[in-house]
Protein backbone atom coordinates (compact mmCIF):
# COMPACT_ATOMS: atom_id res chain seq x y z
CA UNK A 1 0.00 0.00 0.00
CA UNK A 2 1.25 3.75 -0.72
CA UNK A 3 1.04 5.07 2.77
CA UNK A 4 3.27 6.98 4.61
CA UNK A 5 5.86 5.51 7.11
CA UNK A 6 6.02 6.31 10.79
CA UNK A 7 8.96 8.80 11.86
CA UNK A 8 10.15 9.11 15.06
CA UNK A 9 10.84 12.70 15.67
CA UNK A 10 13.99 13.81 18.55
CA UNK A 11 15.75 17.16 19.10
CA UNK A 12 14.84 20.19 16.80
CA UNK A 13 18.21 21.28 14.93
CA UNK A 14 19.58 24.45 13.39
CA UNK A 15 22.22 24.19 11.13
CA UNK A 16 23.85 28.23 11.36
CA UNK A 17 26.01 29.79 8.58
CA UNK A 18 28.04 32.45 9.13
CA UNK A 19 31.01 34.23 7.34
CA UNK A 20 33.30 36.58 9.25
CA UNK A 21 33.59 40.44 8.04
CA UNK A 22 37.08 40.34 8.26
CA UNK A 23 37.70 43.75 7.44
CA UNK A 24 35.45 45.22 10.52
CA UNK A 25 37.25 42.44 12.35
CA UNK A 26 40.65 44.17 11.23
CA UNK A 27 39.34 47.76 11.99
CA UNK A 28 37.76 46.63 15.54
CA UNK A 29 39.95 48.31 18.35
CA UNK A 30 42.30 45.29 20.24
CA UNK A 31 39.79 45.82 23.16
CA UNK A 32 36.22 45.30 20.88
CA UNK A 33 38.39 42.09 19.36
CA UNK A 34 38.63 41.11 23.26
CA UNK A 35 35.16 41.48 23.98
CA UNK A 36 33.86 39.79 21.27
CA UNK A 37 36.22 37.04 21.76
CA UNK A 38 35.03 36.45 25.39
CA UNK A 39 31.42 36.80 24.85
CA UNK A 40 31.78 33.63 21.84
CA UNK A 41 33.66 31.93 24.77
CA UNK A 42 30.54 32.81 27.21
CA UNK A 43 28.30 31.38 25.20
CA UNK A 44 30.09 28.40 24.08
CA UNK A 45 30.79 27.11 27.87
CA UNK A 46 26.86 27.90 28.48
CA UNK A 47 26.15 25.32 25.56
CA UNK A 48 28.90 23.12 26.58
CA UNK A 49 27.20 22.90 30.16
CA UNK A 50 23.78 21.92 28.34
CA UNK A 51 25.14 19.38 26.71
CA UNK A 52 26.91 17.96 29.93
CA UNK A 53 23.23 18.11 31.40
CA UNK A 54 22.31 16.47 27.95
CA UNK A 55 19.10 18.77 27.25
CA UNK A 56 20.65 19.52 23.92
CA UNK A 57 24.12 19.46 21.60
CA UNK A 58 26.37 21.38 19.66
CA UNK A 59 29.56 21.49 17.30
CA UNK A 60 31.45 24.56 15.34
CA UNK A 61 33.09 23.18 12.35
CA UNK A 62 35.49 25.97 9.77
CA UNK A 63 33.96 25.45 6.66
CA UNK A 64 36.03 25.34 3.42
CA UNK A 65 35.26 27.69 0.83
CA UNK A 66 33.40 30.68 0.01
CA UNK A 67 29.72 29.79 1.26
CA UNK A 68 30.22 30.35 4.93
CA UNK A 69 33.61 30.84 7.08
CA UNK A 70 31.86 29.45 10.19
CA UNK A 71 28.98 26.54 10.70
CA UNK A 72 27.60 25.82 13.94
CA UNK A 73 24.89 22.91 14.79
CA UNK A 74 22.81 23.16 17.43
CA UNK A 75 20.48 20.27 18.98
CA UNK A 76 17.73 21.30 21.24
CA UNK A 77 14.31 19.97 22.99
CA UNK A 78 12.35 23.07 21.89
CA UNK A 79 12.34 25.56 18.83
CA UNK A 80 11.94 27.69 20.94
CA UNK A 81 15.87 26.92 22.67
CA UNK A 82 16.96 27.45 18.75
CA UNK A 83 15.77 30.82 18.36
CA UNK A 84 16.94 32.30 21.47
CA UNK A 85 20.48 30.75 20.54
CA UNK A 86 20.14 32.86 17.17
CA UNK A 87 19.29 35.67 19.29
CA UNK A 88 22.23 35.18 21.69
CA UNK A 89 24.45 34.75 18.79
CA UNK A 90 23.56 38.47 16.64
CA UNK A 91 23.20 40.41 20.48
CA UNK A 92 26.65 39.39 21.62
CA UNK A 93 29.61 41.41 20.53
CA UNK A 94 30.76 39.00 18.21
CA UNK A 95 27.87 39.17 16.64
CA UNK A 96 29.16 42.62 15.18
CA UNK A 97 31.47 40.88 12.73
CA UNK A 98 28.46 38.06 12.17
CA UNK A 99 27.38 37.50 8.66
CA UNK A 100 24.56 35.31 8.37
CA UNK A 101 25.24 32.96 5.35
CA UNK A 102 22.98 30.36 5.47
CA UNK A 103 20.58 28.23 7.74
CA UNK A 104 18.79 24.83 8.08
CA UNK A 105 15.93 23.88 10.23
CA UNK A 106 15.30 20.59 10.97
CA UNK A 107 14.39 17.58 13.25
CA UNK A 108 16.31 14.50 14.21
CA UNK A 109 14.59 11.78 12.11
CA UNK A 110 14.26 8.05 12.54
CA UNK A 111 11.59 5.68 10.36
CA UNK A 112 9.73 3.10 11.53
CA UNK A 113 10.47 1.09 8.11
CA UNK A 114 12.11 -1.40 10.03
CA UNK A 115 9.28 -3.51 11.99
CA UNK A 116 9.77 -2.90 15.76
CA UNK A 117 8.00 -5.14 18.14
CA UNK A 118 8.12 -2.97 20.78
CA UNK A 119 4.79 -0.80 20.98
CA UNK A 120 6.69 2.38 21.67
CA UNK A 121 10.15 1.94 19.95
CA UNK A 122 11.14 5.16 20.87
CA UNK A 123 11.74 4.26 24.17
CA UNK A 124 14.42 1.46 23.37
CA UNK A 125 17.47 3.42 24.96
CA UNK A 126 19.57 2.75 21.70
CA UNK A 127 16.28 4.65 19.95
CA UNK A 128 16.28 7.48 22.37
CA UNK A 129 19.82 8.04 22.27
CA UNK A 130 19.42 8.30 18.49
CA UNK A 131 17.00 10.58 18.92
CA UNK A 132 18.82 12.59 21.21
CA UNK A 133 22.11 12.23 20.17
CA UNK A 134 25.15 14.19 21.59
CA UNK A 135 27.24 15.05 18.61
CA UNK A 136 30.24 13.80 17.57
CA UNK A 137 33.36 15.84 17.89
CA UNK A 138 35.32 14.39 14.69
CA UNK A 139 37.47 16.34 12.77
CA UNK A 140 35.36 17.13 9.51
CA UNK A 141 31.73 17.47 8.72
CA UNK A 142 29.94 17.18 5.38
CA UNK A 143 25.94 18.85 5.31
CA UNK A 144 24.10 18.46 2.45
CA UNK A 145 19.94 18.34 2.18
CA UNK A 146 18.31 16.37 -0.23
CA UNK A 147 14.85 15.39 -1.18
CA UNK A 148 12.98 12.47 -2.64
CA UNK A 149 12.23 12.49 -6.36
CA UNK A 150 8.49 12.81 -7.56
CA UNK A 151 8.61 12.79 -11.37
CA UNK A 152 6.61 10.69 -13.76
CA UNK A 153 7.46 7.14 -12.64
CA UNK A 154 10.58 7.96 -10.35
CA UNK A 155 8.35 9.39 -7.71
CA UNK A 156 9.27 8.56 -4.47
CA UNK A 157 5.86 9.09 -2.80
CA UNK A 158 3.86 6.29 -5.37
CA UNK A 159 6.14 3.57 -3.96
CA UNK A 160 4.51 1.49 -1.83
CA UNK A 161 6.10 1.20 1.84
CA UNK A 162 7.47 -2.33 1.45
CA UNK A 163 9.20 -1.17 -1.84
CA UNK A 164 10.34 2.05 0.06
CA UNK A 165 11.61 -0.01 3.35
CA UNK A 166 13.42 -2.56 0.78
CA UNK A 167 15.42 -0.03 -1.06
CA UNK A 168 16.48 2.12 2.32
CA UNK A 169 17.51 -1.43 3.59
CA UNK A 170 19.87 -1.94 0.78
CA UNK A 171 20.77 1.63 0.84
CA UNK A 172 21.25 1.11 4.69
CA UNK A 173 24.19 -1.86 3.74
CA UNK A 174 26.11 0.36 2.53
CA UNK A 175 26.40 3.11 5.05
CA UNK A 176 26.95 0.28 7.13
CA UNK A 177 30.56 -0.60 5.75
CA UNK A 178 31.53 3.12 6.43
CA UNK A 179 31.42 2.30 10.12
CA UNK A 180 33.60 4.04 12.46
CA UNK A 181 34.82 6.28 9.08
CA UNK A 182 31.21 7.83 8.72
CA UNK A 183 28.77 8.97 11.49
CA UNK A 184 25.82 10.12 9.77
CA UNK A 185 22.59 11.76 11.56
CA UNK A 186 19.22 12.34 9.37
CA UNK A 187 16.84 15.09 10.28
CA UNK A 188 13.76 15.81 8.67
CA UNK A 189 12.67 18.86 7.43
CA UNK A 190 9.20 18.47 5.31
CA UNK A 191 7.31 21.40 6.37
CA UNK A 192 10.49 23.21 8.25
CA UNK A 193 12.66 24.34 5.31
CA UNK A 194 13.15 24.06 1.58
CA UNK A 195 14.52 19.99 1.24
CA UNK A 196 12.96 17.15 2.73
CA UNK A 197 16.18 16.13 4.27
CA UNK A 198 19.25 17.39 5.97
CA UNK A 199 22.07 14.90 5.81
CA UNK A 200 25.07 15.37 8.58
CA UNK A 201 27.88 13.24 8.13
CA UNK A 202 30.78 13.22 10.26
CA UNK A 203 34.37 11.49 9.43
CA UNK A 204 38.27 11.48 10.52
CA UNK A 205 39.12 11.67 7.00
CA UNK A 206 37.32 13.68 4.88
CA UNK A 207 37.81 11.71 1.91
CA UNK A 208 35.23 9.24 3.51
CA UNK A 209 32.66 11.64 2.24
CA UNK A 210 33.46 11.57 -1.05
CA UNK A 211 33.53 7.58 -1.01
CA UNK A 212 30.40 7.20 1.05
CA UNK A 213 28.52 9.69 -1.19
CA UNK A 214 29.84 8.16 -4.60
CA UNK A 215 29.14 4.92 -3.19
CA UNK A 216 25.51 5.74 -2.32
CA UNK A 217 25.01 7.45 -5.38
CA UNK A 218 24.26 3.75 -6.73
CA UNK A 219 22.09 2.72 -4.81
CA UNK A 220 18.72 2.84 -5.92
CA UNK A 221 17.18 5.04 -3.22
CA UNK A 222 19.89 7.43 -4.58
CA UNK A 223 20.43 6.97 -8.13
CA UNK A 224 16.25 6.66 -9.07
CA UNK A 225 14.76 8.45 -6.01
CA UNK A 226 17.39 11.33 -4.74
CA UNK A 227 18.07 15.13 -5.21
CA UNK A 228 20.13 16.71 -3.83
CA UNK A 229 21.20 20.52 -2.69
CA UNK A 230 24.34 22.70 -1.90
CA UNK A 231 26.89 20.68 -0.01
CA UNK A 232 29.21 22.35 3.26
CA UNK A 233 32.42 20.77 4.77
CA UNK A 234 34.12 22.25 7.06
CA UNK A 235 36.91 21.42 9.60
CA UNK A 236 36.19 21.50 13.81
CA UNK A 237 37.01 24.26 15.87
CA UNK A 238 37.04 23.41 19.40
CA UNK A 239 36.71 26.67 21.89
CA UNK A 240 40.77 26.81 22.22
CA UNK A 241 40.77 26.65 17.70
CA UNK A 242 37.90 29.20 17.61
CA UNK A 243 39.94 32.28 19.35
CA UNK A 244 43.41 31.06 17.35
CA UNK A 245 41.32 31.04 13.68
CA UNK A 246 39.90 34.47 15.04
CA UNK A 247 43.22 35.82 16.24
CA UNK A 248 44.63 38.96 13.73
O1 LIG B 1 17.20 2.97 10.85
C1 LIG B 1 18.31 3.38 10.45
O2 LIG B 1 18.72 4.54 10.66
C2 LIG B 1 19.18 2.48 9.62
C3 LIG B 1 18.73 2.36 8.22
C4 LIG B 1 18.74 3.71 7.49
C5 LIG B 1 17.63 4.48 7.14
C6 LIG B 1 16.15 4.18 7.37
C7 LIG B 1 19.92 4.42 7.07
C8 LIG B 1 21.22 4.00 7.26
N1 LIG B 1 19.52 5.58 6.45
C9 LIG B 1 18.14 5.65 6.49
C10 LIG B 1 17.33 6.68 6.00
MN1 LIG B 1 20.71 6.91 5.48
N2 LIG B 1 21.93 8.27 4.59
C11 LIG B 1 21.51 9.24 3.70
C12 LIG B 1 22.66 9.79 3.06
O3 LIG B 1 24.11 10.96 -0.43
C13 LIG B 1 23.18 10.12 -0.46
O4 LIG B 1 23.00 9.35 -1.44
C14 LIG B 1 22.23 10.00 0.69
C15 LIG B 1 22.62 10.79 1.93
C16 LIG B 1 23.78 9.18 3.62
C17 LIG B 1 25.23 9.45 3.28
C18 LIG B 1 23.30 8.21 4.56
C19 LIG B 1 24.11 7.39 5.33
N3 LIG B 1 19.08 7.98 4.87
C20 LIG B 1 17.79 7.75 5.29
C21 LIG B 1 16.96 8.84 4.79
C22 LIG B 1 15.46 9.03 5.05
C23 LIG B 1 14.81 8.34 3.90
C24 LIG B 1 13.34 8.32 3.83
O5 LIG B 1 12.63 8.20 4.82
O6 LIG B 1 12.91 8.43 2.65
C25 LIG B 1 17.77 9.68 4.05
C26 LIG B 1 17.39 10.97 3.35
C27 LIG B 1 19.09 9.11 4.10
C28 LIG B 1 20.18 9.64 3.45
N4 LIG B 1 22.36 5.85 6.16
C29 LIG B 1 22.36 4.70 6.92
C30 LIG B 1 23.66 6.29 6.04
C31 LIG B 1 24.52 5.38 6.77
C32 LIG B 1 26.04 5.55 6.91
C33 LIG B 1 23.70 4.39 7.29
C34 LIG B 1 24.14 3.19 8.11
C35 LIG B 1 24.03 3.54 9.57
C36 LIG B 1 24.36 2.38 10.45
O7 LIG B 1 23.81 1.29 10.21
O8 LIG B 1 25.14 2.61 11.38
Amino acid sequence: MVEPVETMDGWYSLHDFRTIDWTSWKLASEEERKEAITDIQQLLAKWDETEEAKNGSHVLYNIIGQKADLMFMFLRPTTNELAAIETAINKSKMGEFLIPAHSYFSVVELSKYRPYKEEHPELIPEVAKRLRPILPKWEHICFYPMDRRRYGDENWYTLEKDVRAKLLYEHSMTGRKYAGKVSQIITGSIGFDDWEWGVTLFAHDPLQFKKIVYEMRFDEVSSKYGEFGEFFVGNYLSNQDIVSFLEI
